[in-house]
């Protein structure tokens, strides 16, 4: 009895594994990634053949709570959430573009002109390599020497000597926008347990109107620009990509999409 059960658990765990590692795919298949991305490969993409569907599953890999946390909706509502905020970052559509303006997402991975090299002199934690620029990089356009440093030391890679790896290798590329996703920041929770309902606001928070909702990420990713204002187009944007995904996930979008009266943290 007690060696039959042992053996139960053993194999109930090791398959427990197998589903744990494939989780994202079987979620997100090929066909399905492709289906959302439909121009990522466009000539007329700087990223084209870029951000490929192996180097996202790959990628996941690193950070098996993404897309592995809660009921089957909550999975697939953060994945999408996920994939229409790195969409918003590196969209190449435009009002009446071939499919619609959110059939655009991951079109560039790097930064079109910046107008500075986002190197923060006054942090001495995370220090600006002489002649390196910070600029927006990647899935998520990683941006600020206090980003790269950091995500570089979680992935193994040199983000303040070396921060252009962000845009020369897909699976690193792919690790920083998850990087980004799934950690919290000084006052900030992480865009993760935003939606996966893990998030504790604190007074302040309930104060300033931030509220679990895909609102609440676009204020995590880039409140100080874009929250606290009315009708912003990136915001309206980010939403616009948000209710497409849902819906090819068969899934609702939640509450709060917005992030108009909120105040940035
Ligand atoms: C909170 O939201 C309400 C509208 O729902 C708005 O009137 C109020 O000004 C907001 N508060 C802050 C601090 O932005
Ligand atoms: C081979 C390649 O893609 N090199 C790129 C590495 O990243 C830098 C800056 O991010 C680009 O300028 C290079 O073209």
């Amino acid at each position: 009895m007690v060696t039959s059960n042992l053996r139960l658990l053993v194999l109930v765990s090791s398959l427990t594994c197998v589903a744990w590692a494939s989780s994202i795919s079987s979620l997100v298949s090929r066909q399905l990634f492709d289906s959302i991305f439909l121009h990522k490969d466009d000539p007329a993409c700087p990223a084209k053949d870029f951000y490929t569907y192996d180097s996202f599953v790959q990628a996941t890999r690193r950070f098996p709570a993404f897309g592995n946390t809660g009921s089957l909706t909550t999975r697939k509502r953060e994945i999408a959430a996920f994939l229409a905020q790195i969409s918003h970052e590196t969209t190449g559509g435009w009002p009446t573009a071939p499919d619609g303006p959110y059939a655009w997402g991951l079109c560039f991975k790097e930064e079109v002109s910046p107008q500075s090299d986002y190197c923060d002199s006054t942090n001495t934690q995370w220090p600006c390599y002489p002649g390196k620029s910070y600029n927006g990089r990647g899935p998520i356009q990683l941006s600020w020497n206090y980003n790269y440093g950091p995500a570089g030391k979680a992935l193994g890679f040199d983000g303040l000597r070396n921060p252009e790896i962000v845009s020369n290798n897909s699976v690193i590329s792919w690790k920083t926008a998850l990087w980004f996703w799934m950690t919290g920041q000084k006052l900030k929770p992480s865009s993760h347990n935003v939606m996966v309902g893990r998030y504790c606001p604190t007074k302040q928070d309930l104060a300033a109107n931030r509220t679990a909702g895909f609102g609440l990420v676009t204020n995590i990713i880039n409140g100080g620009l874009e929250c606290g204002i009315p009708t912003d187009g990136r915001v309206s944007d980010r939403i616009g990509y948000f209710e497409r995904y849902a819906n090819i996930f068969n899934v609702d979008t939640g509450p709060n999409l917005d992030c108009q009266y909120q105040q940035p943290f």
